[in-house]
């Protein structure tokens, strides 16, 4: 991907991510670039109005219809044609599949709603699909879509620091990640797995792989039903089990 739009009522929200980390890193690179639209710029009245009333009565507010689809339209008036993504709690719920499917488009078109919704009619004109980022409410659509982009963002090449930091993530290949340790190598009275010391790189590999698959069959059991246990996996596991005094990883947390 070379180019995210995000149309938004609070651009400050989204721009936050051009000075920060992996992100703010991808933007100065140029690898990315960043543009925000508002649809506030596309009003017609004195009053720069963004939203109204609901027909039918109720709380809340409704954003309006012409000011959103004139935003939408400018945007889509720009460079390439790319799908216009609405993030809302009744999207596809966002994983690494979906993350990998949008890191591999050119470009992102993210659409923030924000009070009670949008007109109705705004998404089904011009909106092609909505994502949530999971089964909760926010108060607007900008922080899903600044996991949107932070998830997406790092996929691309060249923009973390250690090119495998990507293929050795959390979720990769549905597993979750192995345990992590560095100095001291006993730190009260904990030692470090004697493997990674070893200087034995197949070993830490078969064990690393090994510590995944223990921690996900512990932890988060559906996802070995999505993505299956492989082949080496499977051989890293017996290998593991059959060393001496090896024993898998207590879980993570206290
Ligand atoms: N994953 N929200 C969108 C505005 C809204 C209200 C009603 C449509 C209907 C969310 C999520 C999320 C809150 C963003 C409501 N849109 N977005 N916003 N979960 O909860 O992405």
């Amino acid at each position: 991907m070379r180019r995210i739009d995000v149309i938004t009522l609070f651009p400050e929200w989204v721009e936050s991510l051009k000075g920060l980390g992996v992100t703010g890193r991808a933007m100065a690179q140029g690898t990315i670039s960043l543009h925000c639209w508002n649809p506030r710029d596309f009003t017609e009245d004195v009053h720069r109005s963004v939203d109204d009333r609901p027909y039918g009565g109720g709380p809340g507010m409704v954003m309006r219809p012409e000011p959103l689809a004139r935003c939408i339209e400018a945007v889509l008036a720009e460079d390439i044609a790319a799908p216009v993504s609405f993030l809302g709690p009744q999207g596809r719920v966002l994983d690494h599949d979906g993350v990998s499917e949008l890191a591999g488009r050119a470009r992102l078109i993210l659409l923030c709603g924000r009070y009670e919704g949008v007109d109705e009619r705004v998404l089904q004109t011009l909106v092609d699909e909505e994502w949530s980022i999971g089964d909760y409410v926010l108060s607007g659509g900008e922080p899903a879509a600044a996991v949107v982009m932070d998830a997406v963002i790092r996929q691309q090449p060249g923009v973390l620091g250690h090119e495998e930091s990507a293929l050795r993530d959390s979720f990769v290949g549905g597993r979750l990640d192995c345990p992590h340790y560095t100095r001291p190598a006993s730190w009260r009275s904990r030692d470090v797995p004697e493997v990674l010391l070893s200087g034995d790189h197949a070993r830490i590999e078969r064990w690393r792989l090994a510590e995944a698959l223990h921690r996900t069959r512990q932890q988060r059991p559906d996802l070995l039903a999505r993505y299956p246990v492989s082949e080496v996996e499977r051989a890293a596991a017996k290998k593991l089990g059959s060393e001496k005094g090896a024993k898998p990883s207590e879980s993570g947390l206290k």
